[in-house]
């Protein structure tokens, strides 16, 4: 028995059946495939110990057979990802909106599996790559899986599936040369992007702060596309889903983005994994925003048209439920790697809307399945397995696991005494929602989706003046790289739309000049009267939204926070326990970090045993410092060899806005420092002639990083 599933806590019908199929090779003696008993795993079969190797070997074919067969494609696009299990607890009922059952009895609780993701990149490269993350869930529900395949941003580049292979041949390294990995800064992404202003909304969230996370479990999950809930009396609410992160919304900064991707490239797989080994389970709010099918028409957007979100402030996100993640895997490649998403999985109660994007989907999730697990019967992999299940007439194909008993494998039958039986809707039957359409066969874009900039505006004017700056110089910096001034010009020819002040920043660092588009929407129809369809002037009904902003945030909190102490010799050992305790008490997670892993004497009994050296992690890979109390500490800490490495780590937290917290005896650190230099009192740096430093110090860490004093930092450093 597995010891993680031994946890009652997390045994659930999916673990029990994951269980079934989970083997542990402890105390065991090694096999082929075949069961048999190996004597010696060392050596090949020979023809005389220095002769060639028998083709008999079949110990050795097998092995090598199967080694050379282990990789399977990545996925096409969010090939890297994290995963983990995990259980959703419905809070509130939504029966008045939806018969999904899962979603109607307040307390029940429906077994799930998260994967998380880039988009661009490769598997192997890095967690902090600027881009869009995958959060798609799987629900384990009594009445077959319900996916909920989303991202970290509400919009989408993109309104019509046709274009997606566009758009993910745009972004993936250039097909010539196969450069950059995991970058949207590149000729071919611009080129796209400039002259597709359907997604100028999708590019403002790309290019905020969103697309660097600190976290995966500091990140919001959004739907993106409007969906539609079908109550038992057959009333359609459209419905647009959420998941606000109990632990608040953060981010690093871009600086800090790339020097984590040196050091530690699987930052946020190691820091999902950490937190919930050690028990901090990521949570989020699960929440919905519910219209009724009778207001679809009442926005001034189209409620099908995916580059649009729906303000809070028009429809406010009511919380339903509780997403934890509890659990990690116990094996990579059989549950994150084979787990296989598609929006198409649905469950009575839940349906489609007729957003072009998703019907589009609908077709793409179980045809990449198909190349990328190689058979149609992926969902019989345990992880993707239903708990409810599986009846019907499919049959055979390669690696069918199933053992379907009986004779007759088609329906209607008689041979089979009928069965499996088609079920009733009282039985849970699926049936799609009715729907009247009608229309003319039309190969054409519907013109109510035609503005594309009021919410690309919205959510530029709901950034607070350091998030602003940062998508400025997110832009500046990715605009760049980019080889060709008619791209970069045009590009800010479109920025111009959102924001003119916006366009003549970046224009100004381009070298290129804010030029009037001669047509900037290439989506219309020729005969299109684009003027009036489609004013710079038009300003969305909301101005700014409190929701688009994270400096609005959850702030009260240093739970998961890593805090590095830096300790040598000589510390004060009752300073460091005394921190470090109360910083453990509000969850904070204490890493020691020395001038080398030898154990550190304190200034009582105590050794400490560092996790770190000075040399083998950065200050990038904590939330904040405490420079640990102890003159004689501070004096091997100013040593030659550690001074430039304690230096800098001290400079690079104090431009990336972190807190710093410097102990008693560390002043000559201090003074050596950047943070010195500062002119005005920072709350983020906490020092000895405070009177109660450690509850400053949780308070600043609380706040995630002073954005706000980022300049005043970074020009005095
Ligand atoms: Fe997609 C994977 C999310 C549009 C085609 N998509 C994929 C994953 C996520 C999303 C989270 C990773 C699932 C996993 O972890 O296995 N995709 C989205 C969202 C979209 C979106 C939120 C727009 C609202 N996707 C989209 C379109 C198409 C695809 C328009 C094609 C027409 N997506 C795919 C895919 C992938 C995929 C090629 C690659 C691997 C996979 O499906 O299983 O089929």
């Amino acid at each position: 028995m597995n010891m993680k599933t031994n946890d009652t806590n997390k045994t659930n019908r999916k673990t029990e059946q994951l269980e079934q199929h989970s083997t542990s090779n402890e105390n065991e003696k090694l096999t082929t495939d075949q069961g048999l008993k190996i004597n010696n795993n060392q050596d090949s079969l020979k023809a005389g110990e220095r002769g060639p190797s028998l083709l008999e070997d079949f110990i050795l074919r097998e092995k090598i057979t199967h080694f050379d067969h282990e990789r399977i494609p990545e996925r096409v696009v969010h090939a890297r990802g994290s995963g983990a299990h995990g259980v959703f607890t419905l809070t509130k009922s939504l029966a008045a909106y939806t018969k999904a059952k899962f979603l109607g009895e307040i307390g029940k609780e429906t077994p799930v599996f998260v994967r998380f993701s880039t988009v661009a990149g490769s598997k192997g490269s890095t967690d902090l790559a600027r881009d869009v993350r995958g959060f798609a869930i799987k629900f384990y529900t009594e009445e077959g899986n319900y996916d909920l395949v989303a991202n970290n941003m509400p919009v989408f580049f993109i309104q019509d599936a046709i274009k997606f292979p566009d758009l993910v041949h745009a972004v993936k390294p250039e097909p010539d040369n196969e450069i950059p990995q995991a970058a949207s800064a590149h000729d071919t992404f611009w080129d796209f992007i400039s002259l597709m202003p359907e997604s100028m909304h999708m590019i403002m969230w790309l290019m905020s702060d969103r697309a660097i996370p600190r976290s995966l479990r500091m990140m919001e999950g959004f739907g993106v596309h409007s969906f539609k809930f079908i109550n038992e009396e057959g009333k359609v609410h459209f419905v647009k889903f959420h998941f606000k992160p109990k632990l608040g919304v953060h981010s690093v900064s871009w600086d800090e983005a790339q020097r984590i991707s040196g050091v530690d490239s699987d930052f946020h797989k190691r820091d999902l994994w950490e937190a919930i080994e050690s028990g901090s389970y990521p949570e989020w709010d699960f929440g919905v925003q519910l219209i009724p099918e009778e207001d679809e028409h009442k926005f001034d957007f189209d409620l099908l048209d995916p580059t649009k979100l729906v303000p809070e402030e028009e429809v406010p996100v009511e919380i339903f439920g509780t997403l934890t993640l509890n659990r990690n895997p116990d094996n990579f490649f059989a549950e994150t790697e084979q787990i296989a998403f598609h929006p198409g999985h649905i469950i009575p109660g839940i349906d489609f809307s007729n957003d072009p994007l998703l019907q589009g989907r609908l077709f793409s999730y179980t045809d990449t399945q198909l190349s990328r697990l190689g058979s149609p019967n992926f969902h019989e992999i345990p992880i993707n397995r239903s708990i409810n299940t599986v009846h019907n007439n499919q049959r055979d194909g390669h690696m069918r696991q199933q053992i379907v008993k009986g004779k007759s494998s088609y329906e209607p039958n008689s041979i089979g005494g009928g069965c499996p039986f088609q079920a009733m809707m009282s039985e849970g039957g699926f049936t799609s929602q009715e729907e009247r359409v009608s229309g003319a066969k039309v190969r054409e874009r519907s013109k109510s989706f035609v503005d594309h900039y009021s919410q690309a505006k919205l959510f530029y004017n709901s950034q607070s003046e350091p998030e602003a700056k940062h998508l400025q110089n997110a832009l500046i910096f990715e605009l760049s790289k980019v080889t060709i001034p008619e791209v970069r010009e045009r590009m800010v020819g479109q920025l111009a739309y959102i924001d003119r002040s916006l366009a003549e920043k970046v224009a100004k660092k381009l070298g290129v000049q804010v030029k009037k588009l001669e047509q900037p929407n290439q989506s219309l129809p020729a005969d299109s009267n684009i003027e009036e369809l489609q004013s710079e002037e038009r300003e969305p009904h909301t101005k700014s939204s409190e929701a688009l902003s994270m400096k609005n945030t959850v702030k009260n909190t240093v739970k998961s926070r890593k805090i590095g102490f830096i300790i040598a010799n000589g510390v004060e050992g009752a300073a460091v326990s005394d921190f470090k305790t109360k910083l453990e008490r509000d969850g904070a997670t204490v890493e020691m970090i020395a001038p080398s892993l030898a154990p550190v004497k304190t200034t009582g009994e105590e050794n400490l045993t560092p996790k770190h050296s000075l040399t083998s992690t950065a200050s990038v890979c904590f939330d904040a410092l405490f420079i640990c109390s102890g003159e004689n500490s501070a004096k091997e800490l100013m040593d030659p060899e550690n001074k430039p490495k304690v230096l800098n780590f001290i400079n690079e937290a104090y431009k990336h806005c972190k807190a710093i917290c410097f102990g008693e005896g560390t002043e000559p650190l201090y003074q050596l420092s950047n943070v010195a230099a500062r002119q005005h009192k920072d709350p983020a740096i906490i020092t000895w002639e405070d009177n109660t430093p450690d509850e400053l110090f949780i308070n600043a860490i609380a706040q995630h990083r002073v954005w706000d004093l980022e300049m005043e930092r970074n020009t005095q450093s």
